[in-house]
C-alpha cells in the first residue's frame, strides 16, 4: 500500500510535517546539506546513537500543484503528495537521487524506485563483494561470519546502513538509521529496481547531499563523527596469533622480531592470556607477572593489546560476574532473569552496554589492563556472538530477539538494538581508556559496529581465510569502509583461517604496507605465518615490506591526520578522486593512499606483471621514476619483491629512515621529489601519543615549488608550529643524474649522490632552496 497525503502539510518551528493517515513524514534540517526524515507511525522510532546533534539549517517550503519543494542551501527535496514520492535535487535543479516511492509492505515500511543503467552504489560498510554494490541484496544484522567472505556472503560483523547513490554522475548519501534488522535490494530480485525496508512500520533516515562523492563522504563524517587521530604506534606493524598463550611465547616473538630486524610496534594477546577465559583476569600460571612482562616489552619498543570479549563467565567465585549480577547490569530476558549464553568461558552473562552505568562499570574494570601497562583493547565477539543460546538455533549465533536491553522503564528488545551492541561496548572501552590513561590517545579495535563506530574504535575485517580471494576481497571491503566513515581498517594480513603459503604471505605483507591497519594474525591450529615462518626468502620480502611501511610513516601519519580532519579516508578508490572518469566506477583493486600515491597490490599467485589504470595526468613509478601517462591501462612489472606504487607528478613525499619501531625519534625527514612542473607536499608532526595536538601541540609543514628546465625551487612553509619536534633536518632526495648546484638562504649547500638519487640537507624551517640544473 503506497502512502499518500491525508491532510495539508504543516510547517512550524523549522519542521515540515506531512500527515499520511496512520503515518506522518517529518522533515527537519540536520545541517545546510543534510535532511533528517522521520516516517512516524504506529510504533516509536528506534533509538540510535549514529547521528551527532543536529546543527540545524533554514528550510524553505514551497507548495506546488502536486506537492512541495523543501529547500536547504545544499539540497532540495521535491515531494509529490499522492502517492508520496521523494526526489532530491541540487539547488540548480539537477537530479541527485530518486524518485523513490514509499509503501507499507505488510508491517514493513519500504522505499523503492527504479534503477537507471549507469546508477552505481557504494558504502554499506563491511560488505563483501566488489566496490560497486549494485546487483545484490544486503541485510544489516551483525553476524560472526567465519566466512568465506566472498560476494555471495552477506551478513557481516559490522552493520552500516549507509548507501551512497550515484546517478547521472551525481552522488547522494542515505543513512537508513535503524539498528535492528534492515534489508536492501540493489537490483538483485529485479535488475531494474531497488528497495529498502526496515523491520517495522517506521523509519528514520538522513539524506546527505553531493553532488560530488567527496562532499557526500565528508558530510557523512559531519553527521556521524570522524575518527580521531590514533596514536602513531598504531600505524606500526602488529604481530598476532590465536594465541601466544604464555609469557615465554610472547617474549620469544618479541625477540625474533628484534633479532631478525623485522620492524614492529605491537603484539596482541588473544583469549588465552586469561584465567579460564574470565575477562579482566590474567592466567596466574601462564602470565604470572603481567606488569613485569609488559615493562620488558615496552623497553624493547613494544606495546601490547589484549582481546576483550563481552561474555562474563557464570561463576559465583568470580567477582566480575558477581558484580554484574548484583548491580543488575546484565542483559535480561523479558521475565527479568539475566540472559545466559555460551561462549568461550562456557555459560555467560552479557553486560547491557545500552545502559550508561554498565559502560561506566565495565570501563572501570579495564584497570586490570591499564595498570600493568596494556596500551590498547581489542573488542571481539561483540555482535554479540553466542555459540548457542537457550532455544536459539545455532545459525543465529546471537541472543534471542526478546532479550532485553536498556533501563527497566524504557526497555529495548534485542531485535531493535542488536547492531548497537558492539558500538556501545566500544564506546565503554574508548571512554574508559580516556579516563584510565589520561591524556593518551585511546586505541580500541572492534569487530562489530554500527554507523558512527569510528568515534569509538577502529575496525579489523574479522575472520578472513588464508586464500588469494580474501587478499583481493579486503580491498573493496576496506575501500567501502572508508566511504562509510571508517577509514582505519584492515584485514588480518596473511589471512586468519586456514594455512597460509609463502607467496600469499609475501603478497599480503606487501599489500599491508598500504592498509591503514597492518596486523598479521592467524587462527589456532593453522600453520604459523610470522614473517620468519617460511624461511629466509619469504622473511627477506616481509622485511622489505615492513621497512617500507616504516619509511613511509611520516607520509602515512600525515594522511591519517588529514582523514581525521576532513573525513576523507586514507585509502581512496579512484571513483572518489576521479569520479568524472567513468572508467573508475568499478575499480576496486587499486587505490590512492592519500593524495600522492597510487597503489596496485598484487593479488594473484605467480604474477610477474599486472594491469594498472592510470587516471588523467602523469604518474611516476615510486622506485624507478618511470613515467606513465593517463588516462589508460598499462601493464607494469610486479616481480616477487615489488608492489606497484606510483606517485603523482610533482609529489613531495615525506619519508623517514628505516626504524625498528615508532618510538625511535625521527631526526632527518626526507622529502622524496617526483618530477613535475608544480611541486607540492605536506608533513604533519606531533608527539604521536598524547592529546596535546588537540590543544595546538603539532607542526604542519607545507612544501611547494616548481621544476623547469633551469631550476628546481622548493619552499618550506610552516603552517602551524606548536610542537617541539626532534625532526630538525630536511633532506631533499631528487632523481637527478648529475650533481647540480644548490643555494639556500643565500649560501651554497653541499649536494651529493647516493645510488640514483641526488641528496642535500637544509634545516626544517621556513625557507627556500634553489637547485640550478
Ligand atoms: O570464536 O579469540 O575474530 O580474531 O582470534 C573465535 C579467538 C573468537 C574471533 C576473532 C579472532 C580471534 C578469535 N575469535
Amino acid at each position: 500500500m503506497t502512502l499518500e497525503r491525508t491532510a495539508p502539510a504543516r510547517f512550524d518551528a523549522g519542521r515540515f510535517v506531512l500527515p499520511l493517515g496512520a503515518h506522518a513524514l517529518v522533515v527537519t534540517p540536520w545541517s545546510e546539506a543534510i535532511l533528517e526524515f522521520r516516517f512516524e507511525g504506529p510504533q516509536p522510532l528506534p533509538v540510535s546513537p549514529a547521528a551527532l546533534p543536529a546543527r540545524g539549517g533554514a528550510l524553505s517550503v514551497d507548495e506546488t500543484a502536486t506537492g512541495y519543494r523543501i529547500g536547504l542551501p545544499g539540497v532540495v527535496l521535491v515531494l509529490e503528495a499522492s502517492p508520496l514520492t521523494l526526489r532530491f535535487e541540487t539547488p540548480a535543479g539537477e537530479l541527485l537521487w530518486g524518485p523513490a516511492g514509499v509503501r507499507l509492505s505488510g508491517d514493513r515500511l519500504e522505499l523503492y524506485g527504479a534503477l537507471a543503467p549507469d546508477d552505481a552504489f557504494y558504502g554499506l560498510g563491511e560488505k563483501p563483494g566488489y566496490l560497486n554494490k549494485r546487483g545484490r541484496a544486503y541485510g544489516m544484522w551483525n553476524t560472526d561470519n567465519t566466512g568465506p567472505h566472498v560476494e555471495t556472503a552477506d551478513l557481516m560483523y559490522q552493520s552500516i546502513p549507509w548507501l551512497i547513490t550515484r546517478t547521472g554522475g551525481r552522488s547522494c548519501g542515505l543513512l537508513f538509521d535503524d539498528p535492528g534488522h534492515t534489508h536492501l535490494d540493489l537490483g538483485a530480485e529485479d535488475a531494474r529496481a531497488w528497495r529498502f525496508a526496515a523491520d517495522g512500520p517506521v523509519l528514520r533516515l538522513y539524506a546527505v547531499a553531493g553532488p560530488r562523492l567527496a562532499d557526500v563522504v565528508k558530510r557523512y563524517g559531519e553527521l556521524t563523527g570522524r575518527m580521531a587521530l590514533p596514536p602513531r604506534w598504531a600505524l606500526g606493524y602488529h604481530q598476532s596469533r590465536w594465541s601466544y598463550p604464555t609469557r615465554g611465547e610472547v617474549l620469544h616473538v618479541a625477540t625474533e622480531l628484534r633479532d631478525r630486524r623485522l620492524p614492529a610496534d605491537v603484539i596482541h594477546l588473544d583469549i588465552d592470556y586469561m584465567e579460564g577465559y574470565r575477562v579482566f583476569t590474567w592466567s596466574r600460571e601462564r602470565f604470572p607477572e603481567p606488569a613485569e612482562l609488559l615493562g620488558m616489552l615496552r623497553e624493547q619498543g613494544f606495546r601490547v593489546v589484549t582481546i576483550v570479549d563481552p561474555g562474563v563467565k557464570q561463576d559465583p567465585h568470580y567477582d566480575v560476574c558477581r558484580e554484574l549480577e548484583e548491580k543488575g547490569l546484565a542483559v535480561r530476558m523479558p521475565h527479568g532473569s539475566p540472559y545466559v549464553g555460551d561462549v568461550w568461558p562456557g555459560p555467560c552473562y552479557f553486560p547491557d552496554f545500552l545502559k550508561p552505568e554498565t559502560r561506566r562499570w565495565w570501563g572501570d574494570r579495564h584497570t586490570a589492563y591499564t595498570e600493568p601497562g596494556v596500551a590498547g583493547i581489542w573488542n571481539d565477539m561483540n555482535e554479540p556472538s553466542v555459540f548457542h543460546g537457550p532455544g536459539v538455533p545455532r545459525p543465529d549465533q546471537t541472543m534471542p530477539a526478546d532479550a532485553t536491553f536498556g533501563p527497566a522503564d524504557a526497555p529495548v528488545p534485542h531485535a531493535k538494538a542488536h547492531n548497537l551492541y558492539g558500538f556501545h561496548m566500544s564506546q565503554a572501552t574508548h571512554e574508559a581508556l580516556l579516563r584510565l590513561l589520561p591524556d593518551q590517545r585511546p586505541f580500541v579495535i572492534s569487530r562489530a559496529g554500527y554507523a558512527g563506530i569510528q568515534r569509538h574504535a577502529m575496525v579489523w575485517l574479522g575472520d578472513n581465510h588464508s586464500i588469494w580471494a580474501h587478499l583481493e576481497q579486503g580491498l573493496p571491503m576496506g575501500l567501502n569502509m572508508g566511504l562509510s566513515g571508517v577509514p582505519f581498517v584492515g584485514p588480518d594480513s596473511g589471512g586468519f583461517m586456514g594455512d597460509c603459503s609463502p607467496e600469499l604471505l609475501q603478497r599480503w605483507m606487501q599489500a599491508g604496507i598500504f592498509t591503514p591497519f597492518f596486523r598479521n594474525h592467524s587462527a589456532q591450529g593453522t600453520r604459523r605465518q610470522e614473517p620468519w615462518a617460511f624461511g629466509a626468502d619469504t622473511e627477506a620480502i616481509c622485511r622489505d615490506a615492513l621497512e617500507w611501511r616504516y619509511r613511509l610513516l611520516p607520509y602515512l601519519y600525515t594522511v591519517f591526520r588529514e582523514a581525521a580532519e576532513t573525513g576523507l579516508p586514507m585509502q581512496r578508490p579512484l571513483v572518489l578522486t576521479h569520479e568524472e572518469d567513468a572508467e573508475t566506477a568499478n575499480l576496486y583493486d587499486q587505490f590512492f593512499f592519500g593524495d600522492a600515491l597510487l597503489v596496485a597490490p598484487i593479488l594473484k599467485p605467480g604474477a610477474t606483471h599486472r594491469m594498472v589504470y592510470f587516471p588523467a595526468g602523469r604518474w611516476l613509478d615510486f622506485h624507478s621514476q618511470e613515467v606513465f601517462t593517463g588516462p589508460g591501462y598499462q601493464v607494469v612489472p610486479a616481480g616477487p619483491d615489488r608492489i606497484p606504487v606510483f606517485a603523482r607528478e610533482g609529489a613531495l613525499v615525506p619519508l623517514g629512515p628505516v626504524v625498528q619501531h615508532t618510538g625511535e625519534p625521527l631526526e632527518v625527514l626526507t622529502l622524496e621529489v617526483f618530477e613535475g612542473p608544480h611541486l607540492a607536499g605536506v608533513f604533519y608532526d606531533d608527539d604521536g601519543e598524547t592529546l596535546a595536538y588537540t590543544r595546538g601541540g603539532y607542526n604542519l609543514w607545507q612544501f611547494s615549488g616548481t621544476w623547469d628546465a633551469q631550476a628546481i625551487v622548493i619552499r618550506v612553509t610552516p603552517e602551524h608550529l606548536g610542537y617541539e619536534s626532534p625532526t630538525q633536518i630536511l633532506r631533499l632526495s631528487l632523481p637527478l643524474e648529475s650533481i647540480p648546484r644548490a643555494r639556500y638562504a643565500g649560501v651554497e649547500v653541499e649536494v651529493w649522490k647516493e645510488g640514483d638519487r641526488v641528496l642535500l640537507e637544509i634545516p626544517l624551517r621556513a625557507g627556500e632552496v634553489r637547485i640550478t640544473l
